[in-house]
């Protein structure tokens, strides 16, 4: 099933949301688990390697502005995984037009015939579904029935072992798209292809799809070259999705030949059909409806995980900084204390909070005069080092000993108040206070 490979996906992504930071050895081992995911789903060795090498070089990269380590490596994994699995989706344009579908025996053609027919038929088209199968002794049945089902035109003639004369005649028939259904066979032998030539000659398509279902895996390969040698493919449908762990194999074969899949099946009712978008396939895959939404959510995981910190009192300088920061954004400071049930502790502040609130640039300048080590260990700071900071900062010395001073005052504080307080009006009110959304 498509679902195993879904799920191993989404269980590395996901230990790689959690994490709080994410280095060169989280991303060898999400690499690791990416690995397995692909190679059980049938994709070519070689080209998981390469996978695999592009993610691990592209992972530690330069970040680019905005992203944290975390989201960079997640948006890079999507990236790479669409590529592999198609890049870009292929146009269905809504023109009249003639169809013939090709591929051996019992890979889908007349079910995606009428799936096919019923998803023009809904975008406002007159479907045609011609019967030209006339090797399969219940082939005209079986298609007859899809189009009564779905209430669409169908030509054949059932005991006319010509599918050359079929086609002819059906052309006779009006129909904005015309949907050929051929014959298949076990190995793409030399009868099978002078019949599906000759169909070709007489139906001129604009579409020549190749059927191929998704549980041949990477022989997918194969399979399209030899037809598109044999007739010329213009796109393939990649059928049975549902019903495989090999889906995997077979998008990314398809896609090494150059080939566009268009459209993938996955299920057994004439509604189980649907553009091909390598970009929603792979957000699907990994369990979001797209890229945005996953960073989103490995974000609040990160603040989750900082929130935690700051209720146990465990937080450096700039925790501290980008706390603070963030609450003189929702207003007057001492309300939102009070509105969290924490007016005291705004009032045992130097000055109280409010008073703060003017200081905040001198301090972001003191911030940027510190080392990284003086941030993560304020207890390092004695006079010399605050007199450096002031004069770096262009501050007074006195402006960072009251940075100090509020921040120990605060953790202290927040280290005595019990988790239920901290709580009062729901955790999310409560980060929301500490400027955590
Ligand atoms: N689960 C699942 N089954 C499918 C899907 N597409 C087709 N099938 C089933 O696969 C079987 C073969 O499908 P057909 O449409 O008859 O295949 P065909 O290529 O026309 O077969 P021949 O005419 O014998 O060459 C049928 O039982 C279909 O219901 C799919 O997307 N999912
Ligand atoms: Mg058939």
């Amino acid at each position: 099933m498509l679902k195993e490979f879904s799920a191993k996906l989404r269980e590395s992504i996901d230990k790689l949301t959690r994490l709080g930071s994410v280095g060169k050895e989280e991303v060898d081992e999400l690499v690791r688990d990416i690995q397995r995911s692909l190679i059980a789903a049938d994709v070519d060795v070689e080209l998981v390697f390469s996978l695999s090498e592009t993610i691990k070089m592209r992972a530690m990269e330069k970040l680019p502005a905005g992203l944290t380590r975390k989201e960079h490596v997640i948006k890079v994994v999507y990236e790479e995984l669409t590529r592999i699995l198609g890049e870009k989706k292929s146009d269905v344009s809504l023109q009249k037009k003639r169809i013939l579908l090709a591929g051996l025996y019992g890979s889908g053609k007349t079910s995606t015939a009428a799936k096919l027919a019923r998803f023009y038929q809904k975008k406002g088209l007159k479907p045609l579904l011609v019967c030209c199968d006339t090797v399969r002794p219940a082939a005209y049945e079986q298609l007859q029935q899809l189009a009564t089902l779905i209430d669409a035109d169908f030509y054949g003639e059932k005991g006319n072992k010509g599918p050359s004369d079929v086609l002819r005649n059906a052309l006779k028939k009006p129909g904005d798209v015309i949907i050929v259904d051929s014959s298949g066979r076990n190995a793409l032998d030399s009868d099978l292809i002078r019949e599906i030539r000759k169909l070709n000659d007489i139906l001129k398509p604009d579409e020549k799809i190749l059927v191929l279902p998704a549980d041949i895996g990477q022989a997918a390969k194969q399979q399209s070259q030899a037809f598109n040698e044999a007739l010329g493919i213009t796109d393939i449908i990649v059928t049975k999705l549902d019903a495989t762990a090999k889906g995997g194999g077979a998008l990314t074969a398809c896609y090494q030949t150059g080939a566009r899949v268009k459209f993938i099946t996955t299920g057994e009712t004439v509604e189980d059909l649907s553009a091909y978008d390598p970009q929603k396939f792979v957000a699907r895959l990994i369990g979001f409806p797209d890229l945005e939404t996953l960073l989103e959510k490995a974000k609040a995981a990160m603040d989750e995980k900082k929130a935690e910190k700051i209720i146990k009192g465990d937080f450096d300088l700039e925790d501290f900084y980008s706390q603070i920061e963030g609450m003189q954004k929702m207003g007057p400071l001492s309300g939102v204390l009070d509105m969290m049930g924490l007016g005291k502790l705004g009032a045992k502040v130097p000055g109280g909070i409010d008073a703060q609130s003017g200081k905040m640039t001198r301090w972001k300048y003191v911030m940027q005069s510190m080392s990284k080590e003086e941030k993560a260990n304020p207890g390092i700071l004695n006079s010399s080092r605050i007199r450096r900071i002031a004069k770096g900062s262009g501050t007074n010395e006195s402006d960072v000993r009251e940075l100090l001073a509020s921040y120990n005052k605060i953790k202290k504080m927040v280290k005595k108040i019990k988790p239920e307080r901290l709580k009062h009006g729901g955790f999310g009110g409560m980060l929301q206070g500490f400027g955590i959304k």
